[in-house]
This record gives structure tokens, C-alpha cells and sequence, in this order.
């Protein structure tokens, strides 16, 4: 206990704590312009001062201490804050003072009634497509400058100039894009002035809001989603004394929203209106939902009932909500009679998810992301964009890297944006991801490194596994790797003694075809290190997609139902026969169905004659996108369920215009298992509807044109809400047993498994015992990628993404914001190469393969080997799946998008 007196009364504190805090928490208020609980104090603004035992202190640099004695005011405290407070706003614009700033309030306990502009400095406003700084409301507190420091581990803002000519810049007096800003907006929270402002703001008085969840990457941060009119401002959800970080596409990035391109009404093709022949030039008439669906049920009715079932395909959706996932699936298999649903996951993690299976006996990220930064001793990166892609994971590990001083090692073909915090970086050889893991293996071995015990007690096949490790050539696996051996034997002693290592991998391992073989290597690794099971270690591949976690949990794959049962076990067949059952002779299907490539290329041999495609872009997004265009043009009737018309969409017969994230409710499970709670904000726009209501609309018209009865427990399709489908979800899926809507309404951290109906246990994976028993240890080759460059095709090409676009840009190119930031295709190549072919940085490119060719914007650096090429999927024109093979792993079936050979010419 800390006993202090505060104005003559008596105070006891159990923490050490700031004065400030500490005076705060018993109601008495000091003023402070520059401290902020989740910043280091900064000690700039000097209006906290106190006496402490008469000695003139700032109040949030000094920590109460036993026995102190406070004065929180008295005159002559008064009259020094006054002071300091008007040497602060010396050189304010203060008609520009918003009235519900932190500053205006101070203007007003400082008893300023009427304030008049007094003298101001040069009209100095700096802007950048999302926010914008006024120097004439900059009291140089330096909030900015520590929030961008020491959250978002950026050094955007600084203070330059010495004296009187002192002044906030950014960088070096330079442009935000040369600071090196990544427009998260942190900035923008903590200017107390409103120096610092967002270019959109909201009427306070007129705006709506939630708590949501981000519709953008895996990470899943939490929301407030503010709209006003058609403007959106998006905040993250805050804790008293935690910053919960956003990224740019997560603040700025949802004006899609309200983007006019949003499709408005059903379309459907003028010849199925007319009865006629299919026609792709034949024009799209806006129907009403009854016309639409009638038809799409008929067409699909007659045939499921020509060709069966398995003649249709469905491509489910990771931006959707679980909810919308389960039924999806349900509707394939219950109704239509097929396993043909897969989605997205497959080109991602399926690789993964098979992988992981054999070897630990679960899929999914064995810890959570915070897990990782607040317990990790080192931390691996391999094959993963961390601070692009998952922005305010990579943010977290920039922030345990400066806090808690971990090991970082990252291995990637470029010399990624995180590589800068890193200890050690392996500018590895795409494609040779295998080689490196078995020589880590070996140097482990060699120097008996191993975890004994661990491999005693938890796992299987080490004898084999070691024979294997001890015979293979390491001087042969630098040569492929391109590694040192001096470099491989620091990682391989910091990984296996440096514990608890997290790994953390993401489509540079997945997208080969040999990814199945790279994560069996990467589990290697964890287990003949003991490092899984524990805090701060693990195997975690890093999801993709919203809810790709979740559309996988559903079922949404052509091998198994919710919950990863599968269907070819016959007792669960038969228990969700049980759950779905329709009169008759009710069956569901027990053949594996295909995956998402499969259907494609399946539409020219006729075995699959429909599609129907919720929130997908296969035309932007799947391998050799030409071969997609061209089977699309066989399909007998394709749907797409969209919320824009997209590339994809162009080839549809019947386009259904769904409502996006903020229109309606549901959950999202994130790439840690965490299931969070969605919200709608706004009413369905126009006359779209919400993809769980489309589908139920559907599955009613489907039962009565087959006239079928529902019969089953779960038969029903008599949804009022997503809680309907969630406790549907509850009784069918054991790892989502007790994830109650109740629960998450309440606010609950859940992470599947939810087993039990209180409590959450689970957040760590594998803990006593993998899901499988044992970890097992497997045998693995390195392969080659499958095309290699020759004279003709000199060069490797690697494909991906950037920190401003999503996929195939559908809901990035329509926020204006992020466009202007990136607004064409960019192909990097290397100096080297540059100059060889005469190519300058920013001079148009063209990029060909085999299979297609592609133009974008040369971006000339050093980040990558020279043989190599990047570029992204992210603008029609420019899309690299122009160029990319459909390669796929013989197991896990995806597709080889990291490698496959190119030859470039300069344009023009
Ligand atoms: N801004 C943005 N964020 C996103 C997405 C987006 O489209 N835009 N998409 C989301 C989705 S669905 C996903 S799956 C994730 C993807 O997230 P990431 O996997 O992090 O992103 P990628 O750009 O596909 O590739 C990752 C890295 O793999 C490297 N790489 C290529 N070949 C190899 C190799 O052979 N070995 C190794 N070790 N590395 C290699 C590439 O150089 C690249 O830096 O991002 C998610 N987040
Ligand atoms: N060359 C190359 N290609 C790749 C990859 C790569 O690394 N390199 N990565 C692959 C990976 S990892 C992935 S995950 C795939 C992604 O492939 P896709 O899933 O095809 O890509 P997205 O662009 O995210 O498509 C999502 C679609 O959903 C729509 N949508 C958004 N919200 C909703 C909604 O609420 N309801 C409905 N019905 N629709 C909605 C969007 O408008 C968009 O058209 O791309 C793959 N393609
Ligand atoms: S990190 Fe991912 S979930 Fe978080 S704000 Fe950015 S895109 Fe959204
Ligand atoms: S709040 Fe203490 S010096 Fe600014
Ligand atoms: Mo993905």
C-alpha cells in the first residue's frame, strides 16, 4: 500500500501509478494536454504540475511514492498553468478550434469566454488522401510524435528545427510516402487539437455507429463503424489503457459501402426472361427478387434433375459470415445433393489444413496473436507479408521487437517492409522453402539441440525422421536455398534455444505445389523443438481472408461438413442425414466433391453445367484466369451473388445483389479461432438483401419446386435471424457447441473449440496432447517448382499483394482514398535487370508467360534478386493471373502461384 495525502485528505493505492493517474482515479481533476495513459509520459505541455512536499513536479512524469504530499491547486499553480498554457496557444488559429476538442475544453477551464484570433504563424496545411495537418493548431504536445513511435513503430512525425524555429514535420520535412507512413490514422486519435484530422468528418449529432468487426483481413480487429449520410469514419474499438491498433483499409477502406457501383436490383439475361437459348450478349434486365430467384431455382431444379446433382457447383464466401457459409453449404448438400462447395480457402491455406491435419491433427493457428508478442522469445516469419497482410499483427510484432527485444528472423524472396526489425533475414530462393527446414533439422540434430523429452513424450517416427534428416547434403541445400551455412546455423541455435519460437507462415509457404511438403517441413521444426503447445511458440499460419477461418469451420470444403466432419465417415453421414432429413428416400451424398479449379476446368467436359458463386472473383483471382474466362463461357447457367458487378460477373446469366458487412449480422471467426460478433449498421441498401436471406429464400423455392419435406430436426429453412442459423451451428458443429449468441453478445472472447458452456480454455492448441495423438514427424523431399525459367522465360515469377488493394480490387478500386495511394498495376524488378532491359522506375512494363501477357508500372528496387518479378492481382488489366500456372499440389490442390517463368520487354 502506498499512502499519500492529495489536498490534505488521505489516499491509499495498492499500484505505483502516475500522479496523474492516480488523482484521476479518486475523482480530481489536473489538467494535461500531453499525457495520454497508453503513451509513455512525454512531459512537453507543463500543465499538470502539482507541489509535491512544495516541490513543483509534472504530475504525469512522477509517480506517487509513500509518504508524498499533493497540492492538485492552489494560486500560485494556477497562475503557472495559465502561463504555460499561453505560451502553448501563442501561435493557434482559434477560430479553427473544433469545439469538441480536448483543447477547446482546456480553452474554456482556463476561462477564455469569447476567444478572438490572436497572432498565427504561416498557413501551413499539409494533406494526404485520408488525413491532414494544420500547423496553426499544433501545440507541438507531441502526442503525434509518440503515438507513431511507440504503437505504431513508424517515425512519421518529428519535431526539427532548433528554438523558436521549432516545428512538428513529417519525416524530414518530406512527404508522408517518403516518412514512410502507412496512413493508419493513429496519429489522428491522439492529436488532442485537432491539428491532425481525418478529411471526411462525421456530424457528431447525426451519426450512426456500431461495434463491429473489420470486413478486411484475418486479423479481425474490432470497430466502430460510423456512418452519416453516405460518409463512413471508422474508429477502432478503445480500452481505457490499451491503443487497439487499425491499418489503413480497416479505417479507411469501407466507403465501398455506399459506392454507387453497388448492385442495386436482381439482373437477369433477357433471353431467360424470353425463354430462349443461353445467350452471354443477350442483355441484363433488373428484375424484382421473385422473378429472380423463380428462375434461378427453376434452372437449377431442371438441372439437378437432368444431370444430378453433382452436375452444379457452389464457390461459398470467406468475406460472408459464418451463418451464411453454413447455409450455403447445407443448401448444396441437402437440397442439390452434392459436395461440390469449396471457396477461396483452397487457393490460400488448403495446404496448410492438410498438412497440419497429418501432423498435429488440427489445421487451424495453434496460439493467439497476442500470445505470440507478449510471450515469444523468438519469433520466425516465413513466407509471410506480416505488416502488408495482416497489418496490425505486423505492428504488434514491430512493437514486442522494440519493447521486449525478441529474436526476429524472417525468411522471404523480398526484402519485405519487416525485415527492418528483423535480427536475421534469409533472402531465400522461391520455391526452396523445404531444403531450408530439413537443413535447420539437421543442424539441429547435429549439435543435439533437440528437445528430448518432447520428442520422447509427444511425438512419433523421430527415428526415421532423424535417419532421413542425418543423410541429406547441407552444402546442396545452400546452393538451392541460397543461404549461407554460417546464416542457417544462428537460425537453426535460435529457434531451437532461443524458446519459446513462434512460427509464422503464410502463402509463400502455402502456394506451391509442394506446399503440403513445406508445412509438414514447417511442423518439423515446432515439434523437433518442443516448441508447440506452449505459450508463445507454435505453428500459425496466418489467415487470409475476414472469415476464411470461418467458411472453412462451415463446411464450406468438398471433404467434410461444419466442423470438419467428414464426409466419408458413414456415422456422421448419417447423423447429419439425421439433422437434415427430407422425406423419401433421403440421402446425402458420400463422394468427396471438387474443389473451386476443379469446378472451373470441369465446365468444358460438362460434368459440372451450373455454378453458382457467392462473393468470389474467380476471373481475377484463380490461376491462368484466361483458361477461367473460357470455361465460365461453357457454363450452361452460372449465378454469381455479389454485392458490385465484377469480372467475374460479366459471364453470369442471373446476377443477385447481396448487402455487405455493414448491412448485416452474423459472426466472422478470425485467424486465431476467435469468433466475433457482427453488427449492422445500416439497413440493406437499394434492393439487395443479405446473403442468409437470399439463400433461405432460395432453399424454400428449391424444397417446394422438388417438392420435398423437411423431416429432420434441422430440416427446416425458417430463418428469422443469423441467431436462428448460429444456434442451428451450435447443435451441429462440436467445436462451435457453446459458442451461444448470448455469449458473444455479452462481450465473451471465444475461440474454438467452445466445448463447454462457460469459460474459454482453449486459446492455446495442443497443449497436453496433439489433436492427433502424437506429432508426427514426416519425411520430406525438396521438389522443384513445376515451371523453371529457360532462356525464353528468364525470369522467376513471384505474385502477391499490397498493403492498399484486396484481391481482385473489387472493393478497394472503389474507395477513392486508397486508389489515389496506389492506383495501377506495379511489377518490382530488380536494378540490375532494370538497367539491362533499359527499364527506368516508373516507365510502363510489359510482363509475358506462356500463358498471357500483362502491362503495370515498373517499380525499380533493390528489394528483390535479380531473376525476379512481382506482381499483384489487384487491377483487371494488370492482373498477374494473366500470366500465373494452374499448377496445383497433387493433395491439398492449390495452386502454384509463387513461381512460374516470365520474360519482360519495355513498352513503347
Ligand atoms: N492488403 C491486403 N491484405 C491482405 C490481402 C490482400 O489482398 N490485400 N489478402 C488476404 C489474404 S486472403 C491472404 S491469404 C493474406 C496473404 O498474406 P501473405 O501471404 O503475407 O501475402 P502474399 O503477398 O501473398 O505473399 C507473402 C510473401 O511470400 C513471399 N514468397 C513468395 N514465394 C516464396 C517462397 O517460395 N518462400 C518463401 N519463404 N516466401 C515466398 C512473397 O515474397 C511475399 O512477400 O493476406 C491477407 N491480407
Ligand atoms: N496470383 C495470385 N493469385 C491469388 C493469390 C496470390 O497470392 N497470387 N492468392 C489467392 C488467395 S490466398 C485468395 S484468398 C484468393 C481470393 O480470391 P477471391 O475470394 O475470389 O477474391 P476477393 O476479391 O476477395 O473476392 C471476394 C468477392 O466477394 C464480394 N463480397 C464482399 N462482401 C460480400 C458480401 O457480404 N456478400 C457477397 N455475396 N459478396 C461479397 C466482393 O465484391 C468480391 O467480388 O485469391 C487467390 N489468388
Ligand atoms: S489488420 Fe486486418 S482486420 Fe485489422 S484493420 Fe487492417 S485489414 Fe482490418
Ligand atoms: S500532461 Fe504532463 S506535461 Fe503535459
Ligand atoms: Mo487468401
Amino acid at each position: 500500500m502506498i499512502k499519500i495525502t492529495i489536498n490534505g485528505a488521505d489516499y491509499s493505492f495498492k499500484e505505483k501509478m502516475t500522479i496523474i493517474d492516480a488523482c484521476e482515479s479518486v475523482g480530481i481533476y489536473i489538467p494535461k494536454l500531453c499525457y495520454d495513459k497508453r503513451l509513455k509520459p512525454i512531459g512537453r505541455c507543463k500543465l499538470c504540475i502539482v507541489k509535491v512536499n512544495d516541490k513543483i513536479v509534472t504530475a504525469c512524469e512522477t509517480k506517487i511514492e509513500d509518504g508524498m504530499d499533493i497540492i492538485t491547486n492552489d494560486e500560485e499553480l494556477r497562475s503557472f498553468r495559465k502561463i504555460n498554457f499561453d505560451l502553448l496557444v501563442d501561435n493557434i488559429y482559434v477560430e479553427r478550434v473544433n469545439d469538441i476538442s480536448e483543447l477547446s475544453k482546456l480553452f474554456k477551464y482556463f476561462g477564455y469566454k469569447s476567444i478572438s484570433s490572436r497572432c498565427f504563424s504561416e498557413n501551413r496545411i499539409v494533406s494526404n488522401p485520408f488525413f491532414s495537418f494544420d500547423n496553426n493548431l499544433c501545440v507541438q504536445c507531441g502526442r503525434c510524435v509518440s503515438a507513431c513511435k511507440e504503437l505504431q513503430c513508424r517515425f512519421v512525425w518529428n519535431f526539427a528545427y532548433k528554438g523558436k524555429n521549432q516545428k512538428l514535420t513529417i519525416g524530414a520535412d518530406e512527404s508522408f510516402e517518403e516518412a514512410l507512413c502507412e496512413f493508419c490514422g493513429t496519429c489522428v486519435d491522439f492529436c488532442p487539437t485537432g491539428a491532425i484530422k481525418n478529411n471526411i468528418l462525421l456530424d457528431e449529432y447525426n451519426k450512426k455507429s456500431v461495434e463491429t468487426v473489420c470486413s478486411y483481413c484475418g486479423v479481425g480487429c474490432k470497430i466502430n463503424l460510423s456512418v452519416d449520410g453516405e460518409n463512413v469514419l471508422v474508429t477502432p474499438k478503445q480500452t481505457d489503457d490499451k491503443y487497439n491498433s487499425l491499418c489503413v483499409k480497416g479505417r479507411y477502406g469501407h466507403s465501398y459501402i455506399f459506392s454507387e457501383d453497388r448492385l442495386k436490383s436482381p439482373l437477369v439475361r433477357k433471353y431467360l426472361l424470353d425463354d430462349g437459348k443461353k445467350d452471354l450478349k443477350s442483355e441484363f434486365i433488373e428484375v424484382d427478387w421473385d422473378t429472380a430467384l423463380d428462375i434461378v431455382s427453376k434452372k437449377l431444379v431442371e438441372i439437378k434433375r437432368t444431370f444430378g446433382g453433382d452436375s452444379i457447383g457452389f464457390f461459398s464466401s470467406a468475406k460472408c459470415t459464418n451463418e451464411e457459409n453454413y447455409l450455403l453449404q447445407k443448401l448444396a448438400r441437402q437440397i442439390i445433393g452434392t459436395n461440390n462447395v469449396d471457396h477461396c480457402a483452397r487457393l490460400c491455406h488448403s495446404s496448410t489444413v492438410v498438412g497440419l491435419i497429418q501432423s498435429v491433427g488440427s489445421g487451424a493457428m495453434t496460439n493467439t496473436m497476442d500470445d505470440i508478442v507478449e510471450n515469444a522469445s523468438t519469433v520466425f516469419i516465413i513466407g509471410s507479408n506480416v505488416t502488408e497482410q495482416h497489418p496490425v499483427f505486423g505492428v504488434k510484432i514491430r512493437r514486442a521487437v522494440m519493447n521486449r527485444k525478441i529474436n526476429l528472423i524472417v525468411a522471404d524472396p523480398r526484402y519485405i517492409d519487416i525485415v527492418d526489425f528483423s535480427d536475421i533475414y534469409l533472402p531465400i530462393k522461391p520455391g526452396s522453402d523445404v531444403a531450408l527446414m530439413n537443413a535447420l533439422c539437421k543442424i539441429i540434430i547435429e549439435n543435439g539441440w533437440e528437445d528430448k523429452d518432447y520428442i520422447n513424450e509427444r511425438c512419433e517416427n523421430y527415428e526415421e525422421f532423424k535417419k532421413y534428416i542425418l543423410s541429406i547434403n547441407l552444402d546442396e541445400c545452400v546452393k538451392v536455398t541460397g543461404i549461407d551455412y554460417e546464416i542457417l546455423y544462428k537460425v537453426a541455435k535460435k529457434v531451437a534455444l532461443e524458446k519459446p519460437t513462434a512460427l509464422i507462415w503464410a502463402m509463400g509457404i502455402t502456394q506451391h505445389n509442394h506446399g503440403v511438403d513445406n508445412v509438414f517441413a514447417l511442423s518439423n521444426l515446432q515439434l523437433l523443438t518442443g516448441n508447440i503447445g506452449v505459450s508463445g511458440g507454435g505453428l500459425n499460419p496466418l489467415r487470409g481472408q475476414n472469415n476464411v477461418q470461418g467458411a472453412c469451420d462451415m463446411g464450406c470444403l468438398p471433404d467434410v461438413f461444419n466442423g470438419y466432419q467428414r464426409v466419408m465417415d458413414e456415422e456422421i453421414v448419417k447423423k447429419f442425414e439425421n439433422f437434415w432429413k427430407m422425406d423419401g428416400d433421403f440421402k446425402l451424398s458420400r463422394v468427396v466433391g471438387k474443389t473451386v479449379t476443379e469446378m472451373v476446368d470441369s465446365l468444358n467436359d460438362k460434368s459440372i453445367r451450373a455454378l453458382y458463386i457467392m462473393g468470389e472473383n474467380p476471373v481475377m483471382t484463380e490461376p491462368d484466369v484466361n483458361r477461367v474466362v473460357e470455361s465460365l463461357k461453357n457454363a450452361d447457367f452460372l449465378v454469381v451473388q455479389d454485392i458490385f458487378p465484377t469480372e467475374t460477373s460479366k459471364f453470369a446469366d442471373v446476377i443477385l445483389p447481396a448487402s455487405s458487412f455493414a448491412e448485416k449480422e452474423g459472426t466472422f471467426t478470425n485467424t486465431e479461432r476467435k469468433i466475433n460478433l457482427i453488427k449492422p449498421v445500416i439497413k440493406p441498401l437499394y434492393n439487395s438483401k443479405p446473403d442468409l436471406f437470399i439463400l433461405s429464400e432460395l432453399a424454400n423455392r428449391l424444397i417446394k419446386m422438388l417438392s420435398l419435406k423437411p423431416m429432420g430436426v434441422y430440416a427446416k429453412w425458417d430463418y428469422e435471424s443469423a441467431k436462428d442459423v448460429l444456434d442451428e451451428i451450435n447443435a451441429t458443429t462440436p467445436i462451435y457447441g457453446y459458442a451461444k449468441y448470448e455469449r458473444l453478445l455479452n462481450g465473451e472472447d471465444l475461440y474454438w473449440p467452445v466445448y463447454k458452456e462457460t469459460g474459454n480454455e482453449t486459446s492455446i492448441l495442443h497443449q497436453k496432447k496433439f489433436s492427433r495423438g502424437k506429432g508426427k514427424l514426416h519425411i520430406v523431399l525438396n521438389k522443384p517448382p513445376k515451371e523453371r525459367p529457360n532462356e525464353e522465360f528468364p525470369f522467376v515469377l513471384n505474385t502477391g499483394r499490397e498493403l492498399y488493394h484486396w484481391h481482385g480490387g473489387e472493393l478497394t478500386r472503389r474507395v477513392k482514398e486508397l486508389l489515389k495511394v496506389c492506383s495501377e498495376p506495379i511489377v518490382m524488378l530488380n536494378t540490375n535487370d532494370a538497367k539491362s532491359f533499359g527499364i527506368k522506375d516508373g516507365e510502363l512494363i510489359k510482363v509475358i508467360s506462356r500463358r498471357g501477357k500483362i502491362i503495370g508500372r515498373a517499380f525499380v528496387t533493390e528489394r528483390l534478386k535479380s531473376g525476379e518479378i512481382f506482381g499483384n492481382f489487384h487491377f483487371p488489366d494488370g492482373n498477374v493471373n494473366k500470366l500465373t500456372i494452374k499448377a496445383l499440389d497433387s493433395v491439398a490442390k492449390i495452386p502454384e502461384y509463387k513461381v512460374c517463368a516470365v520474360k519482360i520487354e519495355r513498352v513503347g
